[in-house]
């Protein structure tokens, strides 16, 4: 699903050039463009304010990647045919740290997609408050319906090329879409093999080989706590709100579980086949069958729906133009799928059926006229690179603690996520005031994220 990209009519010629120049750059990456278009309007602000940026070339610096690394990933499946896939690993800004950022295995992976996630975790990773730079990688292989053991020959062979590159104080891979505790432990495994070292080069790794607690949950419980804060500012809490989550994956079980925890009732849940709606609330029993549906037995959503009373299983009717998921009564929505599964359409939805409250899950859920519908109608929108960085801030925990060879307890890792997701919340609200768009997310993360990685840029010469 791209999003074709029409840049706004406020922005100064500069800016309007920019992005011009960044989209002629990189063809056929819908995603990059629209990402970079969504960014350098907020900058547009900036670079007002500071010319010295415009001089030092920062803003056409930032949208290159440093390094851009694409492999051939062969392997062989159950069956001992040959199998072939790309991967890649895009080092995208290093300014204030190691390269730092997910992997997603799915079949949709390619150059642009990858762009846009490697581009937007640079000023996420900025935000959390820790020395981490971006990057991201992955590849077109899909892991559903696969074996374990072809999951494991595949990334044994994507490490063969990869572990080249990486390392604990150059680049630290994590999981994202399609990599999760399986995936990370036999790339770990073929790292060591072939390093004969035992370090923090990825993260999200297992409890009892260098895992952090809280690492699963922390993008889950990261946005829930992102949008008790923004409900904070108006003297609300999460109790009692009725709530539309997408996704069936790690972000939205934990994204289901936190706002249990907080009192809240969440109502839906997906996968790419469909969607299923619960009028009585997803409880935690509910959750727990859920968990091992797609965890332990990699099952399809719509067994909820038989398992459960009163619940319905919508499934994916591509000859629609909206999302039915999107167009339910509730006060919060918290995508937590993918890139682009909310677009205007499903945006005037929301905004109908009263949602006030965005708090986003995935990457770059919202399309960009969804975007600017959301700032329009001044509701609570929380953009992912703000929302989602307690996943990659916890994995920053995960690095400290590996660096350090001990370990923190749960208690501990939650309590400096809910102080990062806090802080990073913070922020938001303080540059966007400064900058003259006070209760705009969008503009506070994109403007606190930047701000950061340019000052420490222009520190560091012309690199
Ligand atoms: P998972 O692979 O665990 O789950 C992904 C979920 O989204 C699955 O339910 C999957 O359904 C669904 N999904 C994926 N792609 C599509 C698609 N094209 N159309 C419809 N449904 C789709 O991934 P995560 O939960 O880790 O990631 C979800 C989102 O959160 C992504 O945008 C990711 O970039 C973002 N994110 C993840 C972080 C993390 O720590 N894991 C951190 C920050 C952001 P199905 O199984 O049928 O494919
Ligand atoms: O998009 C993301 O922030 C992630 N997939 C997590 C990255 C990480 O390094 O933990």
């Amino acid at each position: 699903m791209a999003n074709v990209v029409s840049v706004s009519p406020k922005v100064s010629n500069y800016t309007r050039d920019l992005i011009g120049e960044i989209i002629a750059k990189n063809p056929g990456e819908p995603e990059f463009h629209q990402a970079a278009t969504e960014v350098y309007e907020s900058l547009d602000l900036v670079m007002e304010r500071r010319p010295e940026y415009r001089s030092a070339k920062i803003p056409e610096r930032v949208a290159e990647p440093e390094r851009l690394i694409m492999f051939r990933v062969s392997w062989q499946d159950d069956q001992g045919r040959f199998q072939v896939n790309r991967g890649c690993r895009i080092e995208m800004n290093s300014a204030i740290g190691p390269y730092k950022g997910g992997l997603r295995f799915h079949p949709s992976v390619n150059l642009g997609i990858l762009k846009f996630l490697a581009f937007e975790q640079v000023f996420k990773n900025s935000l959390t408050t820790l020395p981490m730079g971006g990057g991201k990688g992955g590849s077109d292989f899909d892991p559903k319906g696969k074996s374990d053991h072809e999951v494991m020959r595949f990334c044994q062979s994507f490490m063969n090329e990869l572990f080249r590159h990486i390392g604990p104080d150059t680049d630290v891979p994590a999981g994202d879409i399609g990599v999760g505790g399986r995936e990370i432990g036999f790339l770990f495994g073929q790292y060591k093999k072939l390093r004969n070292e035992f370090t923090g080069v990825l993260t999200g790794k297992g409890l009892n080989w260098g895992g952090s607690l809280i690492r699963p949950e922390a993008t889950g419980y990261g946005a829930v706590y992102f949008a008790a804060e923004m409900l904070g500012t108006r003297g609300e809490s999460l109790s009692g709100k009725t709530c539309l989550v997408s996704g069936s994956g790690n972000v939205a079980q934990y994204t289901v579980e936190k706002l249990l925890q907080l009192g809240a009732k969440p109502v839906t849940l997906s996968d790419s086949n469909g969607y299923i709606y619960d009028e009585a609330g997803i409880d935690s029993e509910k959750l727990k069958f859920m968990m091992d549906l797609k965890n332990v037995r990699r099952g399809r959503i719509k067994d909820y729906a038989d398992r459960f009373k009163g619940v319905v299983f919508t499934p994916i009717d591509p000859r629609l133009d909206y999302n039915p998921l999107w167009n339910h009564k509730a006060h919060c929505a918290f995508p937590s799928a993918t890139q682009n599964e909310i677009s205007g359409k499903d945006a005037q939805n929301l905004l109908r059926n009263g949602v006030y409250v965005v708090s986003e899950g995935a990457n770059m859920p919202t399309t960009l006229d969804g975007v600017r519908l959301f700032l329009d109608a001044k509701i609570l929108y929380g953009p992912g690179k703000a929302a989602n960085a307690g996943g990659v801030a916890t994995s920053g925990l995960e690095m400290s603690q590996n660096s350090m060879r001990l370990s923190w307890t749960r208690e501990e890792v939650d309590a400096r996520l809910h102080g990062i997701m806090k802080a990073i919340h913070k922020s938001c609200v303080e540059a966007s005031s400064a900058f003259g768009t006070a209760g705009n997310y969008v503009n506070g993360a994109n403007i606190a994220g930047f701000l950061k990685v340019a000052d420490a840029m222009m520190d560091q010469g012309l690199v």
